[in-house]
């Protein structure tokens, strides 16, 4: 989840004078400064290198830029001939800014503080491809998907290898602990689900565990519900992280039992902060603790929340016991 972010004063600060988001991406000073400001102002186990999962669009050729208030506008991809003109090759080279970030990180931060590289799945770095920004339909995506699955399999055939390419060069740079996001997995119908969420990330997640064996790979395919299932006994997947519609119960019998989990505060408790927040954080505590478990949020967090309650958080789930039976 974004941890960074406009919530913190010192993110704002340095944003302010880096000029655009992905200038700001790609500066490794500013950008390693901005990863380290919440391990250094909270007692937060890992950090996340600051970096965007559009990242990759932009490393393909694709014009990419973000607009204050709108967030990514992307110039749409919507047909073969605009997938051939992606410049595949030289992906690494292009993104070398975000691995010198990562290098730098790793020498600053303290050696019981884990630093997770990460990147967006196959499908919801599609959707930004394809709808040319943010969405709530996904309607152009989803048609070419139904309408045309062996074009769109070219897509994402492109973005697996991409993707597995820059988790595997995050590594080298020093990334201990892989996310993949799918923020958008729990878009897609039951008929389309498996070839278009599931598959993709079970083949960067077998390419990851022959090529890098060592490092934990956590799978966030947001919303996806009961279909969280479908990543429980992934070959090379270490964890789930749960949104926070997922109940917990549920995933300690059903996802626990198999692979460690990580969630699943909704954001707004911790906006809210308070008795709300903490009986919300016990119960998650409660329900998960006592297995394999990363508390985090269900999403990322919001830009009003003060500062102060997530301090507040941390002490609540490092003072966190499990109750005798
Ligand atoms: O100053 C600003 O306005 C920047 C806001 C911001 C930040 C801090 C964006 C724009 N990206 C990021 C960094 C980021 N994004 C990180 C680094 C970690 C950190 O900051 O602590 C990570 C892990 C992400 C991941 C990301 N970017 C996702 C997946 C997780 C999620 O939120 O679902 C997605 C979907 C994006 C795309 C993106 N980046 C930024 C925006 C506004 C958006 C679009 C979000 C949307 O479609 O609603």
């Amino acid at each position: 989840m974004r941890q960074a972010g406009r919530y913190l004063p010192e993110y704002r600060k340095v944003r302010a004078g880096a000029g655009s988001f992905l200038e700001l991406c790609y500066n490794p000073a500013a950008a390693a400064e901005i990863t380290l400001q919440p391990v250094t102002r909270f007692a937060l186990d890992a950090a996340i290198v600051f970096s965007d999962i559009l990242v990759i669009p932009d490393a393909l050729g694709q014009d990419v830029s973000f607009r204050e208030g709108e967030g990514p506008v992307l110039r749409p991809v919507r047909s073969e001939v605009e997938i051939a003109r992606l410049r595949t090759d030289g992906l690494r080279d292009r993104l070398q800014p975000v691995y010198e970030t990562l290098r730098r990180v790793r020498t600053e931060l303290a050696e019981n503080v884990a630093l997770i590289g990460f990147a967006g799945a196959p499908w919801t770095v599609a959707t930004y491809m394809i709808e040319g920004g943010t969405s709530r339909e996904f309607a152009e995506a989803k048609a070419w998907a139904f309408r045309a699955p062996e074009s769109f399999q070219h897509l994402i055939s492109l973005l697996e290898e991409a993707i597995g390419d820059h988790l595997l060069a995050q590594v080298e740079a020093g990334a201990e602990a892989l996310q993949i996001f799918d923020s958008w997995a729990g878009m897609l119908p039951d008929v389309a689900f498996e070839r278009w969420c599931v598959e993709p990330i079970r083949r960067i997640a077998s390419r990851l565990a022959a090529e890098a064996p060592a490092i934990p790979l956590i799978v966030f395919p947001r919303l996806a519900g009961t279909r969280y299932g479908a990543f429980a006994e992934m070959h090379g997947v270490a964890a789930i992280s749960l949104d926070q519609t997922v109940p917990c119960r549920w995933a300690a019998e059903q996802l626990q039992p198999h692979l460690a989990v990580q969630g699943n505060l909704d954001p707004v408790f911790l906006l809210e902060g308070g008795e709300a927040m903490q009986a919300a954080a016990t119960h998650i505590l409660d329900a998960l603790g006592k297995g394999p478990f990363v508390f985090n949020l269900g999403h990322g967090v919001m830009q009003a929340t003060p500062p102060d309650h997530v301090a507040a958080l941390c002490d609540i789930v490092s003072a966190w016991r499990p109750h005798r039976a």
